[in-house]
């Protein structure tokens, strides 16, 4: 089949050409990420019609042979020819590729939402592409590419009663390091879009089990409803959501929020649908609003008498869940990733947003109002209170030079590269652990009892307590603003606790203190599960671990199953003795780690996830397992 090429058609060619050979230029990488940023590549495109208001449904299909297929009810793209390229709109839309817009900055991607031009991107990455629009002349047309090359000319394929577009696509295997989707990562991405949309409704259905599985988001309230979902797990401090819309400076701001009777602040920003991870001028607005909004009203009100200081930022947001979503024409990043905005007219859009409609608000709603002033004075105290405790742990370490934990029995390497600490659950399996340990490169802290839930504390109680503080002072990094990535003293922060309900429980309260103050542990990859076995199978002067009942049941095929195992299941740590931890949970050449990882790209369903669990309203059990796995992904033997 093909098409004869003209001059025009070579462009084509090597601009898709292009795209292939660099494929990280236009998508970030090629790696699970860049896979999936195929599709939201192309629903971007179905949500701009909706934006338009056109379109009110997009169906997303992950099939069987992980090709997507992404339909609208939308206008359906034009198929008359577009006179400048001489083809029709459509061929233009997936094979010419688009400079300026969405690809500002030397090529580099760096928005997406109102210029969704990212579609001959993904034609150029994936080993074939089908576009059918049904178009409202009544026909229904196709064309088919295959890397970006065009099959036949766009044709007729028969007669539709709607309007719209379905697009399918396989992701080349020559490109991509993994083409499987994950449908936890579609799944977080597109409910996030139907959140930012209000109305629009998205279908996601995964084919390649029996048994479909399909979720549907529809939200009438959009990012008001996000901020529901939210705060989903947390006891919300009044009823309503405060919510501000407007436009300015041809910037359309939308803000939602609501305060918990929590400690933790969760903004969220967002630019043309874009999650924003640090911020920028749109998020600096909105926090100037609030603080000088509150300041105003508690001093109009007389809740802050003249001798007081005013209510800092931070103050104010504690346990404040909110939502920035702004539409910009011409968004521009900054910073290292490019996820910062820089427009100053951002700011000013916001600012004048949020401040004339949250006043508003306040003079409206007394009571809530005088709420969160009252929730904002009670974290200055504690705040206060945290700084004068903090101010003097500072002090003592400047002159007892590092006072260590009394329980860390530290390791004698020094330089933090080799060494590795593991954090232990009771004192009896600390006791074995400090026996079985290599003393050279491994330090032991064993912790008591319950470790404190950092989501239910304020600051100040936190930091006197005894197993955080330990902690604390045996990583060296400090906390929060604070934190010093250099100063750390174990490059491996390694948590061992039994292998039941419980110790997951304890596993998931130390991840939790680690995200909340010292988050960059995390993402820096230095935090590590120990995984000790479930069983120990002897027979004939063998031994055999098994780190599952899967593990188990192979080991028991390969040695046959008889009378003459004596199967052990370990109930926990404190039931191997020094070396038998060592040999299955503690020696480098033998242990199994699973190191913890988090998505970037979903931070607000990381604190869903942390709140579902560490909140009243738990359904305990299976969800501490299920976040462990959410958070581990990499495994390190
Ligand atoms: C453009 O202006 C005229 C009417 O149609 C507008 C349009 O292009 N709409 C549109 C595009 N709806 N849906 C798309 C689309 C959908 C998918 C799944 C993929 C792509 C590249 C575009």
């Amino acid at each position: 089949m093909g098409q004869e090429y003209g001059a025009d058609q070579i462009q084509i060619l090597e601009g898709l050409e292009a795209v292939r050979k660099r494929p990280g230029m236009y998508i970030g990488s090629t790696s699970l990420k860049g896979l999936h940023h195929l599709v939201y590549e192309i629903v971007d495109n179905s949500v701009d019609e909706a934006l338009a208001g056109f379109c009110t449904e997009i169906q997303v299909f992950i099939n069987e042979d992980n090709s997507i297929k992404v339909i609208d009810n939308g206008r359906g793209i034009p198929v008359g020819i577009n006179h400048k390229a001489g083809l029709p709109a459509v061929e233009v839309v997936f094979t010419i590729l688009h400079a300026g817009g969405k690809f500002g900055g030397g090529g580099y991607k760096v928005s997406g939402g109102l210029h969704g031009v990212g579609a001959s991107v993904v034609n150029a990455l994936s080993e074939w592409l089908e576009v059918v629009i049904h178009s409202d002349d009544g026909n229904r047309y196709m064309q088919r590419y295959e890397r970006g090359k065009v099959m036949y000319p766009l044709k007729k394929i028969g007669t539709t009663d709607h309007t719209g577009t379905e697009v399918t696509f396989l992701p080349d295997k020559e490109i991509f390091e993994e083409t499987v989707f994950d449908y936890d990562t579609l799944k977080t991405r597109l409910r996030e879009m139907a959140f930012l949309t209000k109305g629009i409704r998205i279908i996601l259905t995964d084919r390649r089990e029996e048994k479909e599985k399909v979720r549907i988001f529809h939200y009438e309230g959009g990012i008001k409803e996000y901020v529901t979902y939210l705060n989903k797990n947390k006891d919300p401090l009044y009823e309503q959501i405060i919510y501000c819309e407007g436009s300015k400076n041809d910037v359309y701001v939308e803000v939602a929020m609501q305060h918990n009777d929590g400690f933790n602040e969760n903004c969220y920003s967002f630019v043309n649908n874009i999650t924003t991870p640090e911020g920028g001028t749109h998020l600096a607005g909105f926090k100037n609003a609030l603080t000088k909004t509150f300041n105003d009203y508690a001093r109009s009100q007389k809740i802050l008498k003249e001798n007081e200081q005013n209510l800092s930022g931070e103050d104010i947001r504690e346990g404040l869940t909110a939502i920035i979503s702004i539409k910009i024409g011409e968004p521009q990043f900054e910073g290292q990733t490019k996820q910062k905005l820089g427009n100053s007219e951002a700011r000013g859009a916001v600012e004048s947003v949020v401040s004339e409609q949250l006043t508003y608000f306040l003079e409206q709603n007394p009571a809530v109002a005088k709420m969160i002033c009252e929730k904002a004075i009670l974290a200055q105290r504690a705040r206060d209170a945290a700084r004068k405790a903090r101010d003097l742990t500072r002090r003592k370490t400047a002159l007892e030079s590092m006072s260590l934990p009394g329980k860390l029995a530290d390791c004698s390497d020094k330089d933090p590269k080799n060494c590795e600490i593991y954090i232990v659950e009771g004192d009896s399996a600390g006791g074995s652990a400090k026996t079985a340990r290599s003393r050279a490169t491994q330090a032991i802290l064993p912790l008591r009892g319950k470790i404190l839930n950092v989501e239910k504390s304020r600051l100040d109680k936190i930091l006197v307590n005894n197993e955080i503080k330990a902690m604390i002072t045996a990583f060296g990094t400090g906390i929060s603003d604070d934190f010093d990535i250099t100063k750390l003293r174990y490059h491996k922060i390694i948590i061992m606790t039994d292998a039941d309900v419980d110790g997951a429980h304890i596993s998931t309260l130390l991840l939790t203190f680690l995200y909340r103050f010292m988050p960059q542990l995390i993402k820096g990859g230095y935090v590590y599960l120990a995984q000790p076995p479930l069983y120990k199978i002897e027979k004939n002067k063998g031994v055999w671990y098994a780190y599952s009942d899967d593990e188990l049941n192979r080991i028991l095929m390969e040695i046959g199953r008889d009378n003459n195992n004596k199967i052990q299941r370990y109930k926990g740590l404190g039931e191997m003795d020094p070396e038998q931890l060592w040999e299955t949970t503690m020696d480098p050449e033998k242990r199994i780690l699973l190191r913890v990882t988090m998505d970037e790209e979903s931070e607000s369903e990381i604190d869903v996830t942390f709140t579902t669990l560490m909140g009243d309203k738990v359904e305990p059990r299976r969800e501490f397992i299920e976040a462990n796995a959410k958070f581990v992904r990499n495994l390190d033997i």
